[in-house]
């Protein structure tokens, strides 16, 4: 790669709000075993679709003809980079979901890019993707030196912290590495295992999604394990239990980002107001107001599940009634009978 490639993709780059970039030639992942010892043991539940993406995963370069390397790119996601038009603005919701799906915005930036890289580069090729095709994005962006595999098993740079989304571009170009490969800062530290509600990081690196409050409550169908419902507390939606407790994310984001999971909410009518929204609109309804934020992957029922175990973990008897009306619905009569039975017995 000569430095006049460089600087042109440079000055390509610097146009757009990212927050890091850098360049990786497409090779097998270092952590191909560790993804293919993940699968062995289940860790990924009933996400199917990791299994298949296997070959894609190991051999890169098999995704795309012609595809040589990957220039990656990062976003922060908190602050909200965008807001979203979520009628919902008291529950406990993931920080990255609380912008608009980044499957669109920053696929669009990322797709903005290609077409002035596509003016300076005429005849390479390039796609962008962004968690939307079979690449192991963790492992790429530390290829590209843009962070470490935390404990968590999050990507984290000691400048950024973790609250980022990873994005990349293909490109027949043969780029080399622009940054140094960086150093695990985690030291003895386990803080985000200790604090990890359900246990779900089962050991340093390694996630069981079958225990994650995140995994549960967005990608999760159907019933969630009993056993796991009072632990997921009042988590809505994903969970970021196990970066906000991260010493990094403290220091890049302060004192702010770590109580935000010690207690559980307050009460308030504006709560109850929400739950009560979620309860009684239709599934079809709530995929046409959340059609553009990443609540809509949980689909109605699993928003209105995650609702009533929230309900029922915060002991919300007002809501009793509606909790009793949910049983009419096959899809959550098994978690509406568990809520209203908590509540009785309050
Ligand atoms: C499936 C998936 C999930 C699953 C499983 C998560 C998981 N840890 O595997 C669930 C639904 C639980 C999930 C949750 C979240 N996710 Co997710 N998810 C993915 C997805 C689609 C695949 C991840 C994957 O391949 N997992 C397989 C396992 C084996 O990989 P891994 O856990 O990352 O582990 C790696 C390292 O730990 C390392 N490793 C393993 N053993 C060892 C040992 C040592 C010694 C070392 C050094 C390393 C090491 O190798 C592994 C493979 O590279 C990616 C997008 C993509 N296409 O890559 C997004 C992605 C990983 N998710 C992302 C986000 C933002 C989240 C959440 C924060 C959302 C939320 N708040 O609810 C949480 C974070 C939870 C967590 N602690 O991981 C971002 C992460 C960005 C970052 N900074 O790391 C990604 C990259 C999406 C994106 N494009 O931005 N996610
Ligand atoms: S996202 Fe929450 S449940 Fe999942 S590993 Fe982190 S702390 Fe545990
Ligand atoms: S909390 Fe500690 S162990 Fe966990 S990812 Fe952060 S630095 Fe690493």
């Amino acid at each position: 790669m000569d430095s006049e490639t460089k600087k042109s993709i440079e000055s390509c780059i610097v146009e757009f709000p990212f927050t890091s970039f850098g360049f990786a030639p497409l090779k097998t992942p270092e952590t191909i075993d560790a993804y293919k010892l993940w699968l062995k043991n289940n860790f990924h539940g009933s996400m199917a679709y990791l299994q298949d993406h296997l070959t894609f995963k190991e051999f890169p370069k098999t995704l795309f003809d012609q595809s040589r390397s990957a220039i990656v790119v990062t976003k922060d996601y908190y602050p909200a980079p965008q807001k979203s038009k979520l009628p919902i603005h008291n529950l406990r919701i993931a920080e990255y979901a609380k912008s608009d799906d980044y499957h669109e915005w920053f696929k669009n930036q990322l797709d903005q890019l290609i077409t002035k890289l596509e003016k300076a580069f005429p005849g390479e090729m390039f796609t962008a993707m962004t968690d939307s095709k079979p690449v192991l994005e963790r492992d790429l962006a530390q290829q590209a030196g843009l962070g470490w595999f935390g404990k968590n098993t999050c990507l984290i740079d000691s400048k950024q912290g973790s609250l980022f989304f990873i994005g990349e571009i293909y490109t027949s170009l043969n780029l080399e590495a622009i940054k140094a490969i960086h150093p695990d800062r985690c030291g003895t530290c386990t803080r985000c295992i200790d604090a990890c509600p359900t246990g779900a990081i089962i050991e340093p690196y390694v996630l069981d999604a079958n225990k994650c409050i995140s995994y549960l409550t967005i990608e999760k169908k159907g019933n969630i394990p009993e056993e796991l419902r009072p632990q997921i507390n009042d988590w809505l939606f994903g969970c970021d239990i196990c970066q906000t407790v991260c010493p990094w994310n403290e220091k890049v984001f302060g004192e702010e980002i770590k109580p935000k999971q010690a207690e559980k909410l307050t009460v308030t009518s504006e709560l109850i107001t929400e739950l009560k929204y979620l309860l009684t609109t239709s599934g079809k309804k709530l995929m046409k107001e959340f059609s553009d934020s990443p609540l809509s992957r949980a689909r109605g029922s699993g928003l209105k599940r995650n609702a009533l175990i929230v309900i029922a973990n915060l002991g919300i008897k007002e809501l009793i009634q509606e909790v009793i009306e949910c049983k009419k619905q096959e899809s959550i009569k098994e978690v509406a009978t568990w809520c209203e039975a908590k509540l009785n017995s309050l």
